[in-house]
């Protein structure tokens, strides 16, 4: 279908017009044929592809009597529209894609067969899907949760899917607990809420009786659950999988992507915040960045290791609640993810993409985690469900983009059938594909021995060490993140004992964690630890690469710079200031007491992106205050005026001020707090040290004293 329908006068000419049954019909580009209306617009048919005279009245005896049976346009249109939705990921609901292609940077036949790792330089195209895990569709995007981060490579021998999230450990040690942990996270079922929240009993309850939750739980209550951008997080393919080359060797490998520009997270105050002002913030983000041609980059980054390094290690390299941590075993980047396009339509690419944990084209192979085999199951069998029947393989965004042949028939929708006389094999007249030993997938001929039990290794015993050394290395900033949300989060829930219950395990993990979030929730006496498996290991070095903060951009690219304008503006900085955020690769929105503009001090008309009650400072990175002497006056009678400056201070974003914003400042009783974040802007001159200086993003250490107060007495 031509996207924009072509005029009759532009695209038919005497040539392409055909006639049939005295209709003149005219063949477009693509050979597809169209019909022109009066007006030069294709016609509106059915799907049954009879033309539509009438689509604003249906069919009705007289004007003002029944409808008739006989509208067969009218039952048609309505019949699909009562379809048009589908059951909505059990998990994962809320999620928007993009597609792409990923670059192998080097050839590694010693380590993989696998086809998109033989040729350095070759492009695979590529469709990733970001999400959200405990909202429905519809919830909104700075929920505080973990992040898909699902990768669908189209590559030459069949789809590899990295079905993966922004974190790299899980809840749970085996697959048979996912329901559990899903319905406990989810909306509590008697009464439908809360939605996309851990801030719950239910939550609390199951995890604090869940000790191999811990490391996950560490995670979660950091800035990761609140990404600033699905282009600013890292993805993991979580578990230990295996390369194997041609000659049956197999390497363990474990999976990450980075971002080119950088990690950065948002303040929970201002997640909170932004979930209202725009629920879409992430989707727009992602769609803006793309549509505007910059396009996100991750590195896909590996660990790689032998037997010996797993029998050596730690922990269990199967147990998908621990990490590796890059320090003992470095990453090394095999290629780049390049996300340079926009799905046409939301519904057929990102709904209807079915990922499969279970998609590996030759030379990847999976490990016995438990949770990983566990998804081998599920990830089929909820594609059934969703998409309603075993062709889902024939929507285009499921299709491979190579050779396919099998015998595979019929059912529901099916698009592509097996052709010739025979459907099946060994057939004698040649008919229909074959095996190929040499070249088709082969298993890694793994020994495995043992009795059938259901048992947990003692291997996977340490339910806190890795909590702990998780905790240990973020900076001072991001612990007390980590204190905050643990106390907001159980401040929600309502029953004490689970309340108390979580505080014995961060006994297990820091005892000054542990204290300071029971002395936020107002507890009068510390509880005992937890009685642990495994006493928590205290040697375990810090790894500065979990920080957020220590893998943070230093510089502005890629980020938003909001301007509050008022009439009078000083023209000259202001389009220094653009430029200089230009320059920087970053962008910047206008934000005025009325959309339709402002008049600069040079009496031009600049039109602003928001008005100021619609463009909430929460939605940039940093803010410029770029006001006049003549207009202060009225920009301080403005409610959301002093929300914005006073919201960009309390969430440690840099603020540039033109010296007539002064009285703003005092407004939002910030004036005699100024700190190195609150800057005077420079003459046109010094404008592109300010933007470096952007580049810092946040001034944390303004913090404690903006939100925190005083420290209150410890409980005994
Ligand atoms: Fe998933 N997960 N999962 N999961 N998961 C699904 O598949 C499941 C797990 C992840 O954008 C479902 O198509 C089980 C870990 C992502 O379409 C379902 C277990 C990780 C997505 C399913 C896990 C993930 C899903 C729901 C425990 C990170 C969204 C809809 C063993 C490594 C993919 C669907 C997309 C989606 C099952 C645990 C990531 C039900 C049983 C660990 C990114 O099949």
């Amino acid at each position: 279908m031509a996207k924009r329908p072509p005029k009759p006068e532009s695209t038919a000419s005497s040539d392409d017009t055909i006639n049939i049954h005295d209709q003149k019909l005219h063949r477009g580009a693509g050979g597809e044929l169209h019909q022109f209306a009066e007006d030069g617009h294709d016609i509106l048919t059915t799907s049954q592809g009879a033309p539509i005279a009438d689509d604003q009245n249906s069919l009705r005896v007289g004007s003002r009597g029944p409808l008739l049976v006989d509208d067969f346009h009218f039952r048609e249109k309505i019949f699909h529209f009562d379809h048009e939705r589908i059951p909505e990921r059990v998990v994962h609901a809320r999620g928007y894609g993009a597609h792409g292609f990923f670059e192998t940077y080097e050839a590694l036949p010693d380590i993989t067969c696998a086809d998109v790792f033989q040729r350095a330089g070759e492009t695979t195209p590529v469709f990733v899907r970001f999400s959200t895990v405990a909202g429905n569709k519809g919830s909104a995007d700075l929920a505080r949760d973990v992040r898909g981060f699902a990768v669908k490579m189209y590559t030459k021998e069949g789809n590899w899917d990295l079905v993966g999230n922004n974190i790299p450990v899980f809840f749970i040690q085996d697959a048979i607990k996912f329901p559990d942990l899903i319905h406990a996270a989810k909306q509590e079922p008697d009464r439908a809420f809360p939605q996309a929240q851990t801030a719950h009993d239910n939550f609390w309850d199951f995890i604090s009786l869940t000790p191999e939750s811990m490391n996950m739980v560490m995670w979660i209550m950091s800035d990761r659950t609140i990404p600033r951008s699905l282009r600013f997080m890292e993805g993991f393919g979580v578990h230990t999988f295996r390369f194997v080359n041609a000659e049956d060797k197999s390497t363990f490998v474990k999976f990450h992507w980075k971002p080119k520009l950088g990690l950065q997270s948002v303040a929970w105050n201002e997640a909170v915040k932004i979930n209202g002002a725009d629920p879409d913030f992430h989707r727009r983000d992602l769609w803006n960045a793309i549509l505007s041609g910059n396009f996100p980059e991750w590195e896909l980054a590996v660990q790689l290791f032998d037997q010996d390094f797993a029998d050596s290690f730690d922990f269990d390299v199967l147990d998908p609640t621990k990490i590796i941590p890059e320090e003992i075993l470095p990453v090394r980047p095999i290629g780049r993810l390049v996300l340079d396009r926009m799905p046409d339509n939301f519904f057929a690419e990102t709904e209807q993409v079915a990922f499969m944990t279970q998609n590996v084209p030759p030379g990847i192979d999976f490990s016995n985690d438990p949770l990983l085999q566990g998804r081998n199951f599920s990830y089929l069998d909820t594609q059934l469900k969703r998409l309603g029947g075993p062709n889902f393989t024939h929507l285009p965004i499921n299709t491979p983009k190579c050779p396919m042949h099998n015998f595979q028939q019929d059912g529901h929708m099916a698009m592509r059938n097996p052709v010739g006389r025979a459907n099946y094999q060994p057939n004698s007249n040649g008919d229909g594909p074959r095996e190929s030993p040499s070249r088709g997938y082969r298993h890694f001929p793994a020994e495995e021995q043992g009795q059938k039990v259901r048992l947990r290794p003692e291997s996977f015993a340490d339910h806190y060490s890795q909590a702990r050394q998780f905790f240990i290395s973020q900076t001072g900033a991001e612990q007390r993140h980590i204190a905050m949300a643990l106390t907001f989060e159980l401040s929600k829930v309502g029953n004490v004992a689970i309340r108390e219950r979580m505080v014995s395990h961060l006994l297990n993990i820091d005892e000054t964690l542990a204290t300071t979030v029971a002395q936020k929730l107002g507890f009068q006496t510390l509880p005992k630890p937890t009685d642990a498996a495994m006493p928590t290991r205290q040697d375990l070095a810090p790894s500065p690469s979990l920080s957020i903060i220590e893998r943070g951009p230093k510089r502005f690219e890629g980020r938003m710079l909001g301007i509050l304008i008022t009439d009078g503006v000083d023209a000259k900085l202001l389009t220094g200031l653009a430029d200089a955020i230009s320059k920087e690769k970053a962008d910047f929105e206008l934000i005025a007491p009325k959309v339709g503009g402002i008049i600069a001090s040079d009496g031009t008309l600049i039109k602003a992106h928001h008005m100021i009650d619609g463009g909430p400072s929460v939605l940039f990175d940093a803010v410029a205050l770029l006001t006049s002497a003549t207009a202060i006056d009225d920009l301080m009678n403005e409610a959301a005026a002093r929300d914005f400056v006073a919201d960009a201070f309390q969430h440690c974003k840099y603020i540039g001020y033109d010296q007539s914003a002064l009285p703003l400042l005092q407004k939002a009783g910030i004036a005699d707090v100024l700190d190195k974040g609150v800057l005077p802007l420079p003459g046109e001159e010094g404008l592109s040290a300010f933007v470096a200086e952007l580049g810092k993003l946040r001034v944390w250490g303004r913090e404690p004293s903006v939100k925190l107060g005083k420290a209150s007495p410890q409980p005994k």
